[in-house]
């Protein structure tokens, strides 16, 4: 690879920081089962442990998204218990995720729910959930809302969509200065007629009333088939809306594959339009890159430090698009050179620069057999198999 190149590699990957998720470690299934997992974390203390060793493998995961009810089941209480957790895995907390989907009094919605005192119930728990973001230092809060309904005539879509107008404003007013809010879409599931933030429209429109330092949260599975996601990305680059990112894929609908695993090339495309937007706009994005997954049947630590090295190699591939001659090809028609310039980039092996940009970091130039070499998924086994045991539910 010519020095210009690998150069190239080095400073994407040297600015790229990917966030991970606690849910990520913990035995989740789909609504059919689980398959538990005996090395799976069964609380925060090893979901740090976990995250702290995918960031001292791969060098990229400096933070982990933390989700409220599952990491902080007594709220604000257990703020000191995380801090000293981070501390001693060596990992800093990342964004907060409230938990507005699964109590009891959520079944017709939060935001969106008909009786004013449970809008005002999940407005509490954004509150806290914000002071819980404050006292970690934790620039963003991650909003994602079930919200819906599943049966035409049900519900009041607009009542609905002014009662979000409402409630977001509420919270953006209870931000700090440097804190932000991320306002996520989906366009289905688990309400199957309509959802309240369906698309990236609904999310921008909803981010733009709260106010300023709301931004919309874009997550790589969230789309139908068919949509283009680097022209949603690009609109909201250029809106400056865009917050960030949960990463997944998706083969028929909100499937939380590993990224890159069904189009890596479509993760190629979301990176190469901010490495565009950067190239021509010389300001660096702030944005959020973060990891939503959590697979029922790969082994949580693989899977995790998979999609790791999948983002760095797809952000690397993106990085060697000569961008000074794309923008030349772009504007004189040129179409086979400009979609070659893709191409030529997405096809370079770009492992072994990377594997040169570990060693250069004191990294193992393969995290993956690195941490099947530690013994540490044996030792997660050998003290965690028999919490997970008990977790199994007997269907007898
Ligand atoms: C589910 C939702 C959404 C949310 C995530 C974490 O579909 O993606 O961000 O849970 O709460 O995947
Ligand atoms: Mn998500
Ligand atoms: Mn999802």
């Amino acid at each position: 690879m010519p020095d210009r190149q690998m150069e190239s590699v080095f400073d994407a990957l040297d600015r790229f920081q990917i966030e991970i998720p606690s849910w990520g470690f913990a035995n989740t299934g789909t609504r059919f089962g689980k398959f538990l997992q005996a090395a799976a974390a069964t609380n925060l203390a090893e979901k740090m442990s976990d995250a702290g060793m995918v960031h001292s493998l791969t060098g990229a995961c400096p933070t982990i998204a933390l989700h409220v009810e599952w990491d902080f089941p007594r709220g604000e209480a257990d703020v000191p218990e995380a801090e000293h957790l981070a501390a001693e895995h060596g990992i800093a907390p990342g964004s907060i995720n409230p938990n507005l989907f699964q109590d009891q009094i959520y079944k017709l919605g939060s935001f969106g729910n008909p009786r004013a005192e449970v809008r005002q119930a999940a407005l509490a728990h954004v509150y806290e959930s914000i002071r819980i973001a404050q006292r970690l230092g934790s620039r963003d809060i991650s909003l994602w809302f079930a919200d819906g309904s599943n049966y035409p005539g049900t519900a009041n879509i607009r009542q609905r969509k002014r009662w979000f107008e409402e409630c977001l404003h509420a919270c953006h007013e209870r931000l700090s200065a440097n804190q932000r809010m991320l306002v996520e879409y989906k366009p289905f599931e688990p309400a199957f007629y309509h959802t309240d933030i369906a698309d990236w429209g609904m999310a921008l429109l909803l981010a733009r009333a709260a106010g300023e330092r709301a931004k919309v949260l874009v997550d790589t599975g969230h789309h139908y088939a068919a949509q283009n996601v680097e022209q949603i990305v690009a609109w909201l680059l250029d809106e400056n809306m865009l917050g960030g990112f949960h990463f997944n894929d998706r083969r028929y609908a909100d499937d939380d594959l590993t990224l890159g695993s069904i189009d890596p090339y479509q993760v190629f495309r979301i990176f190469h339009e901010i490495q565009m937007f950067e190239w021509e706009r010389g300001n660096v994005t702030g944005i959020a890159y973060m990891i939503d997954q959590s697979h029922n049947l790969k082994g949580k630590m693989e899977a995790m430090i998979q999609t790791v090295m999948t983002a760095q190699e797809l952000m690397a591939k993106a990085a060697l698009v000569d961008r000074a001659a794309l923008a030349v090809h772009q504007t004189q028609g040129d179409l086979v050179r400009a979609e070659q310039c893709l191409k030529d980039a997405f096809s370079t092996d770009v492992r072994p620069a990377i594997r040169a940009w570990r060693a250069a970091h004191g990294l193992a130039e393969d995290p993956m057999e690195a941490f099947r070499q530690s013994g540490y998924l044996e030792r997660a086994t050998r003290e965690r198999a028999e919490k997970n045991a008990a977790q199994a539910t007997s269907y007898a």
